[in-house]
């Protein structure tokens, strides 16, 4: 009764492999799920089976939980939706339970079959199931599922700057678009497909924003004027991705993180790997070199803004050609869990969630950040997918600190193929 066999396909890696799965059975729960009323009253035994496609390795290797899925948090998230906020239908409780697995940043795909052994059928049966199959391609229509204390109203408060966010936002938390609640991040309607979003927003201003439904334009117009040049009462949690593929690259990178460092209310918290990664759009260029930062900012969003344009700035950065070659861009890709359209800002920044080159440096540091808004979802999910993957060729782990001559100086000089001796190894 608690196999999920017929159901259960084989998940690939980008690089068409099969992936390892963590398999939990017979998950049982009482649950109100259902389309009858005395079903809602009295409840029933709800049975959840999972398989979750990742990839074990590096948890394997380094014999550490923090790479794999704990399938005791799992069994416990499965638990929740199953005893969880009552639907009519099992279809929408395995969908919940997808969306909730999918949420961790680890998680390449993932099978769910959803029992009712005791379901109002008239006829003698054994059992009901309903099994799905979701992964980055086929994304899972609902909203990850966060039990709620239920004094909590329904309809969520706007975010305001003065509100302190998780450097990994709660899936389906606190976000401007919940005003559309059926255009959550996971929703494959809204989802815009890979290279659809052609603008380079955030550094050229230009009159082609991401396209938003109407009325999601109009709540976010309003809200953001005032949010972004809001002042938190608190340091936020910020993500900005660094790049550079003119001059002295890994030397001004390095720079950039000591400006940043020292301007006041920005804390940096980590800093990534360096990623050399072929150019993304724009004319004919050598490599990038590329990193991540993690840092809590007490500046608004715009003062953030105009902090990481004048350190631009002080390294030579002329604007020139869209996406043209770049002594140093700094770009806010996260600001709490903002979420905002205006001419200088977008929020979180709109091609994020398609750019390995800021992906995977991203989830290096934090392997279970979620980057919300549209087209978003788990950052490492989103990496392993993302169009430009291929052309990340290494990661070098101690970049700040390892003489420069070691990983090659102008992105152009930088030997072509093989790690550097500090390379990660994925
Ligand atoms: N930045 C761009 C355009 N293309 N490609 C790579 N690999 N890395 C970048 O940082 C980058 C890019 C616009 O900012
Ligand atoms: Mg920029
Ligand atoms: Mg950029």
């Amino acid at each position: 009764m608690t196999t999920n066999d017929e159901s259960r396909q084989d998940a690939l890696d980008a690089g068409g492999r099969r992936l390892d799965q963590i398999r939990l059975t017979g998950i049982t729960a009482m649950g109100y799920h259902g389309v009858f009323e005395h079903e809602r009253r009295e409840g029933q035994t709800f049975v959840a089976d999972v398989v979750v496609h990742l990839d074990t390795r590096r948890a394997a290797a380094r014999d550490d939980l923090a790479h794999t899925l704990n399938y005791g948090e799992l069994a416990e998230q499965v638990a929740a939706v199953l005893s969880g906020e009552p639907v009519d239908l099992i279809e929408t409780v395995a969908e919940r339970i997808a969306a909730t697995v999918l949420a961790s940043g680890i998680v390449q795909a993932v099978d769910v079959a959803v029992h009712k052994p005791n379901a109002p059928i008239q006829v003698p049966f054994g059992d009901v199931v309903v099994a799905i199959h979701r992964d980055r391609s086929k994304l899972p229509a609902a909203e990850p599922y966060l039990p709620r204390p239920v004094a909590e109203p329904v309809s969520r408060p706007v975010p305001t700057a003065t509100a302190t966010f998780p450097v990994t936002p709660a899936p389906g938390g606190p976000v401007v678009a919940a005003a559309t609640p059926a255009a959550g991040p996971w929703s494959d309607a809204v989802a815009p497909a890979p290279g659809a979003l052609s603008v380079d927003g955030p550094d050229a201003p230009s009159t082609e924003l991401a396209p938003l439904a109407p009325e999601q334009a109009v709540v976010q117009g309003e809200v953001v004027a005032d949010v972004l040049d809001q002042v938190p009462g608190g340091p936020v949690p910020v993500v900005l991705a660094l790049g550079a593929n003119l001059g002295p690259a890994q030397e001004t990178l390095r720079q950039a993180v000591t400006d940043l460092a020292g301007t006041p209310g920005i804390e940096v918290q980590e800093v990534s790997p360096l990623a050399r990664t072929a150019a993304v759009g724009g004319p004919e260029q050598s490599d990038y070199l590329n990193a991540v930062v993690l840092a809590t900012t007490t500046l608004a969003a715009r003062e953030l803004l105009h902090a990481t344009q004048a350190i631009e700035q002080a390294h030579g950065r002329e604007r020139q050609e869209h996406w043209g070659p770049r002594t140093l861009d700094i770009d806010i890709v996260l600001y709490g869990s903002v979420l905002a359209v205006t001419d200088d800002l977008e929020l979180p920044h709109p091609r994020a969630h398609e750019r390995a080159f800021v992906l995977q440096p991203w989830a290096q540091l934090d392997p279970h950040a979620v980057l919300p808004g549209l087209g978003g979802g788990p950052v490492g999910a989103l990496a392993a997918t993302a169009p430009d993957r291929e052309g990340v060729r290494w990661l070098a782990l101690d970049w700040l600190t390892a003489p420069i001559s070691a990983l090659g100086n102008e992105t152009g000089a930088v030997p072509a193929g093989g790690p550097g001796p500090e390379a990660l190894d994925t």
